[in-house]
């Protein structure tokens, strides 16, 4: 029977054609989720467990409580206390998971957190001890700076290294072009941070006064996951609310033939993208500390990194060392003093975190250490009588 005219000929997914992906075949996973960023891996992930679950995608974490997003519409979940002890791996923004089946009247259950493609990191504000992941399953950041008093080639690199620690490709968007006289300068200057591997754009845009507003749109698109990243004022909603057009498309249009996809008021910070994609908006991040695992310092600082490699001491601090091959570049006027002391600055952050999360690290072994040393202790005296 074809479906009546005007409706989706797609028949809104019930729960037991959704527990059926066992196939990881792109063309039968359902288009909403592939435009959501869903992939044949996270498919082949979810038919691995051993009850049958449908996936999807969090929009947001209350405590114990989840929204998300799945091909049922936006759903709201529990989180359970064992997929959120440890918060390096908890679901968080942008997490795909798993939902045990809902039956019309129970709330779905997390029962699983699907693996990470990607996840940005930084440290607990206030703690630095902690980590905090922002979001996960993360494509591109746009690192939204002000061409105003925002402006700050230093806080760029720090997003850069967080970035490339994360193995996120950005894009460096200079928002309120239409207020600056300054422009190519800026540029400039923003170009001469961001290595060529790690950023695949500089723009000056406005689109309030429609300078290139239709430039970041183009990096987005369908399965596409974007965050922003960016001081308080910098222009992160005033874009994001650009690239949701008027539709201000927050829930899922898959539901359409009936009322489970409606808009709703709540605050989210994943949003659909007309065209397609996501984009993650992060509010309240006033201070962002390196929280580094990887190659971010290597990959935001190719030029200082590749200098170094030519100091005489392999630990070279890079501080008046004799041989030492970037004090030399500075001199020769090859390499920004300032960029080298920005670079020197956030590795002696990184390590001084690294070496605090270590201490925590050991703390806790010791304390598990001395639990179990108690009970064996405990167990042997009342085995003697
Ligand atoms: N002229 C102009 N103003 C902008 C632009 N982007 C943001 N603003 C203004 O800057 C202020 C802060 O923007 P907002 O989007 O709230 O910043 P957020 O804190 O990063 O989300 C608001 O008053 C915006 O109207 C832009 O491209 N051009
Ligand atoms: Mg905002
Ligand atoms: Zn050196």
């Amino acid at each position: 029977m074809s479906p009546p005219a005007g409706r989706p000929s797609r028949p809104a997914a019930t729960i037991s054609r959704a527990c059926g992906f066992r196939t990881v075949n792109n063309h039968n996973l359902p288009p909403s989720l592939l435009n959501l960023g869903y992939t044949p891996t996270l498919a082949a992930e979810l038919a691995e467990l051993p009850e049958p679950a449908i996936p999807g995608r969090v929009l947001r974490i209350d405590g114990h409580r989840a929204l998300v997003l799945s091909e049922e519409g936006e759903l709201e979940a529990m989180l359970p206390g064992r997929l959120r002890a440890d918060p390096g791996s908890a679901p968080t923004v942008g997490d795909w998971v798993a939902l045990s089946p809902v039956a019309a009247t129970d709330t779905p259950v997390i029962v699983a957190r699907l693996a990470r493609r990607t996840r940005l990191a930084r440290g607990a504000a206030g703690t630095a001890t902690r980590i905090q992941v922002i979001a996960a399953n993360v494509d591109r950041v746009f690192i939204v700076m002000g061409l105003d008093g925002d402006f700050n080639p230093r806080r760029a690199e720090r997003y850069l290294t967080i970035c490339g620690d994360a193995g996120i490709q950005a894009v460096l968007l200079l928002t309120k072009a239409g207020g600056c006289d300054d422009v190519d300068a800026r540029i400039a200057a923003c170009r001469a941070v961001a290595p060529p591997a790690l950023v695949l754009g500089v723009h000056a845009i406005d689109v309030i006064d429609g300078v290139n507003a239709d430039v970041p749109a183009r990096y987005t698109g369908p399965g596409i996951t974007v965050a922003l990243l960016g001081s308080s004022g910098a222009g992160k909603s005033t874009l994001l609310n650009h690239m949701l057009g008027r539709e201000q498309m927050t829930t899922c249009p898959v539901r359409s033939g009936d009322d489970r996809g409606r808009h709703t008021t709540t605050h989210r910070e994943l949003a659909l993208l007309p065209n397609g994609g996501v984009l993650i908006d992060n509010p309240g991040m006033r201070e962002l500390a390196l929280w580094l695992v990887g190659e971010g310092l290597g990959r935001a600082f190719t030029d200082v990194e590749s200098l170094a490699r030519g100091c005489r001491f392999s630990d070279c601090s890079h501080d008046g060392e004799p041989g030492c091959a970037v004090q030399r570049a500075i001199e020769e006027g090859e390499l920004d003093g300032d960029r080298a002391t920005s670079y020197a600055r956030l590795r002696g952050e990184a390590e001084a975190n690294a070496r605090r999360r270590d201490e925590r690290r050991r703390r806790a072994d010791e304390r598990s250490q001395s639990k179990l040393y108690r009970r064996i202790q405990k167990d042997h005296r009342r085995r003697k009588g």
